[in-house]
């Protein structure tokens, strides 16, 4: 199955004008008017590939090749094209620009399937926006409910449920969205890797074994607000001192964890007053806890918890976590590995197996249907940044393999 790279990269360019800023990445956050836009443009490009396209009450967008026994559970592919904030071109794009690329190859080839093939764009796979990610995913896996909806709210204390229905969405049937066990018979997702492991080892594609699950907290450090000049350091409850500490404690602990695979990172630290002179009173921040082991997070958890209580006794600060979520680990079918790894063995494609470290919409679509994921080199293994590139080459080998193998899953 032989598919144009111009194709590809044709997708790949026009989505990324979509909230795309010469030297500053692509900025298209969720229901923001470039992620508007660039749900018009995904519509029409499956349209122009022949697919019927869909949209359910979350927005998930659905491009469909029917097959010849349409009443069989279809096979799926696909991932998101909402962004971080000035983020790169090819997460999430990449797997949603070559799902519609292989199923337009297969349509074009008249190869004969017997099961339904369906590209999906899952909405709002980022945290970004609504603080928790994989939004319209999630509410497939029947975990973001109505109330769900109500309660996420955006920077301007906009819910969820809100902008759905501004936008004109039938939010009140998101138990519509909903998918059960067997609706699916299969999913495979394409994907940046999003670190370096493919480049570092001259592979050209990756087969994921297991998709590490994101556990988030919000922490709030209450100390004394002081002048850096008349309070002693014996005197001052220092709330960043504390936070800094938290955070040595944490990395410490996530290096130490007992697990195949975790990360622990603090990206968002807000000081109260924030100011040159000024003890800071009051810190809030974010934890985000990856791990292949669900244990282990948990392990991390009463350490940190534990540290946590020391440090407000000998600092003085009150520490309160809160958790934002804590999602699973997915293990990717071990069928479906074998059969990704056998093409690119039977190409000469250098690929290896490996974990994501990021998580992925199939994390969750892993509770309805058997799952798989297929990745791309990430040059210089960075992601989430303008910089992010993957070659549209490798991006066209990826959808063939993946085409190759949606084959033979629909039909199964
Ligand atoms: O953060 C993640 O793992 C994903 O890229 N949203
Ligand atoms: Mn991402
Ligand atoms: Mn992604
Ligand atoms: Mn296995």
């Amino acid at each position: 199955m032989k598919i144009a790279v111009d194709r590809v990269r044709e997708g790949l360019e026009d989505l990324a004008r979509f909230g795309g800023t010469p030297g500053e990445g692509v900025s298209r956050l969720v229901f923001s008017p470039a992620d508007l836009l660039g749900r018009a443009y995904v519509k029409e490009r499956m349209k122009g590939a022949g697919l019927n396209v869909s949209e359910d009450a979350i927005g998930n967008i659905f491009g469909t090749l029917p097959g010849t026994e349409p009443e069989l559970a279809p096979v799926w592919t696909g991932s998101h094209i909402d962004t971080v904030l000035r983020g790169g071109r090819f997460d999430g794009m990449a797997g949603t620009i070559g799902a519609i690329e292989a199923l337009r190859a297969i349509g074009e080839a008249g190869a004969p399937h017997r099961r339904t093939l369906t590209a999906v764009a899952y909405t709002g796979e980022e945290p970004s926006v609504f603080g928790i990610g994989c939004l319209g995913s999630r509410a497939m896996a029947g975990v973001l409910d109505l109330e769900t909806a109500k309660a996420v709210k955006n920077e301007a204390g906009k819910s969820l449920y809100d902008t759905l229905a501004e936008l004109g969405y039938d939010v009140d049937r998101l138990d519509a969205v909903r998918r059960k066990p067997g609706d699916v018979y299969a999913a495979i997702e394409m994907h940046i890797e999003q670190g370096p492991k493919l480049e570092r080892s001259g592979c050209r594609l990756g087969v994921v074994t297991d998709i590490s699950a994101p556990a988030y907290f919000n922490v709030w450090v209450e100390g004394l607000q002081s002048h850096a000049g008349g309070t002693s350091m014996a005197d001052r409850r220092d709330a960043f001192a504390a936070t800094a500490e938290i955070s040595m404690v944490l990395e410490r602990l996530v290096k130490e964890a007992k697990s195949v695979y975790a990360t622990g990172t603090i990206g968002r630290v807000d000081v109260t007053p924030n100011a040159l002179n000024v003890i800071p009173g009051r810190v809030h921040f974010t934890i985000d806890i990856r791990n292949t082991s669900d244990g282990s997070t948990g392990e991390i958890l009463a350490a940190l918890s534990e540290e946590m209580k020391r440090i407000e006794r000998e600092r003085g600060v009150k520490v309160r976590m809160q958790t934002i979520n804590r999602d699973l680990p997915v293990h990717c079918e071990d069928g479906m590995q074998d059969l990704l790894a056998g093409i690119c063995e039977r190409r000469g494609i250098p690929f290896k197996r490996l974990i994501s470290g990021a998580f992925h919409d199939s994390m969750f679509v892993g509770a309805f249907a058997p799952i798989s994921m297929l990745f791309l080199p990430s040059r210089d293994g960075v992601s989430h940044c303008p910089e992010e590139w993957t070659s549209y080459e490798d991006v066209a080998l990826g959808a063939e393999v993946l085409a190759e193998a949606l084959l033979v899953k629909a039909n199964e």
